[in-house]
């Protein structure tokens, strides 16, 4: 068969709408779901996490059918050493069919290249709070109506494939974020795996995701009125996570099909193919639930966040108001003394 690379990547074509393959999907969501998103438009974030060169950028071009990163920065090794995390947020309108999504990626580089593990996730620990921080100075403020939604609704964690589970620092950082975000755990670059190796690496994974008693994100059932197929959809989605996923810059033309993948000296790898890349099941995973993810942000973890803040400011008050208890008892006692040492020198001359 003919296979001829086309282009370095695929992004949205707007004038050839009548391409499946140039949509995301978001027209194609449960019903009751759709008719939610349509009037009002949607906000999701999400967030990436992984050490360099996993292939974050390229995965959420892919997803998306964007080109968020154009030009970027490749840190020298000395400049690794030093540098701590850095975020950086960049939104896309997205708009399909009517359904309007503004989606914020949060990228985060130069993860894991910092000795000091603690310091690798840290910073993202504080970006999650600060965005909860803004959420809560604007849900108390008066413009209340119109709040913009920068929570972190979901976080895509990055295995690499190149080790036979989880390294120290993604449980330690799993760990710290797990109260905090969505964590969906992806294998990056899967198609370094055998399929014995993949099956393997997904069960070691979630061994060690259960030992460690880390929380990540529990897909939902379907409604018990939604389709048999979409209920069979979702069955799917929860068994295959960790999400195996391939990906890629460039686009080839097999027998007239435009085809997102990698070509190897024995063949072309599809990220699209269900057979070895689960592509396809994360992107709808995050489509069909995209509402959950953005429910459980608000109702447990911002909530969490809420609460403990509220606890605090009353520790603080009270803490305050036991100060000002015992300055108002302590000037009280010193007048009391003044007094006495006043009535005792009276006392004594009068006695003289
Ligand atoms: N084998 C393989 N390579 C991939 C895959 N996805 C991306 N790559 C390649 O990995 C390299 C790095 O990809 P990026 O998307 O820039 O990775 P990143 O995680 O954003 O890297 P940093 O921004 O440096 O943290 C590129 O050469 C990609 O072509 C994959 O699924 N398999
Ligand atoms: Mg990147």
């Amino acid at each position: 068969m003919n296979i001829t690379p086309t282009t370095e990547n695929r992004p949205r074509q707007k004038d050839n709408n009548d391409d499946k393959s140039n949509f995301v999907g978001f027209a194609n969501l449960p019903s009751q779901i759709h008719r939610k998103i349509t009037k009002r438009g949607f906000e999701f974030t999400v967030m990436v996490v992984g050490e360099s060169g996993l292939g974050k950028a390229t995965l959420i071009n892919n997803l998306f059918l964007t080109d968020l990163y154009p030009e970027r920065h490749i840190p020298t090794a000395q400049e690794k050493l030093r540098q701590s995390v850095k975020i950086d947020a960049s939104t896309v309108e997205i708009e399909e069919r009517g359904v309007k999504v503004r989606l914020t990626i949060v990228d985060t580089l130069g993860y894991g290249d910092n000795l000091n593990g603690t310091e690798n996730y840290k910073s993202l620990s504080n970006y999650i709070d600060n965005q909860f921080e803004r959420y809560l100075k604007d849900e108390s403020g008066l413009n209340r109506r119109n709040i913009a939604d920068n929570r972190i609704h979901c976080l895509l964690y990055f295995i690499s494939s190149f080790t036979r589970g989880l390294k120290p620092l993604d449980i330690e950082c799993m760990k710290a974020l797990h109260h905090k975000v969505n964590i969906v755990p992806i294998i990056a670059k899967a198609d370094a795996l055998t399929t014995i190796e993949l099956i393997r690496m997904k069960q070691t994974i979630l061994q060690q995701i259960h030992d460690n008693h880390i929380e990540i994100y529990q897909i939902p059932d379907c409604d018990s009125d939604e389709d048999e197929e979409l209920k069979e959809k979702n069955l799917e989605l929860k068994k295959c996570i960790p999400f195996a996923i391939i990906s890629s810059e460039r686009t080839y033309e097999v027998g007239g099909k435009h085809i997102q993948g990698r070509m190897y000296p024995w063949g072309l790898v599809e990220v699209e193919n269900n057979n070895y890349s689960d592509f396809l099941k994360l992107r709808s995973m995050l489509i069909i639930h995209m509402q959950d993810l953005q429910e459980v942000t608000h109702e447990v973890y911002y909530e969490n966040y809420r609460s403990n803040k509220l606890q605090l400011k009353k520790f603080i008050d009270n803490d305050e108001k036991q100060k000002k208890l015992i300055q108002e008892k302590d000037i009280e006692l010193r007048r009391m003394q003044d007094i006495l040492v006043k009535m005792q020198e009276h006392l004594t001359e009068k006695q003289k």
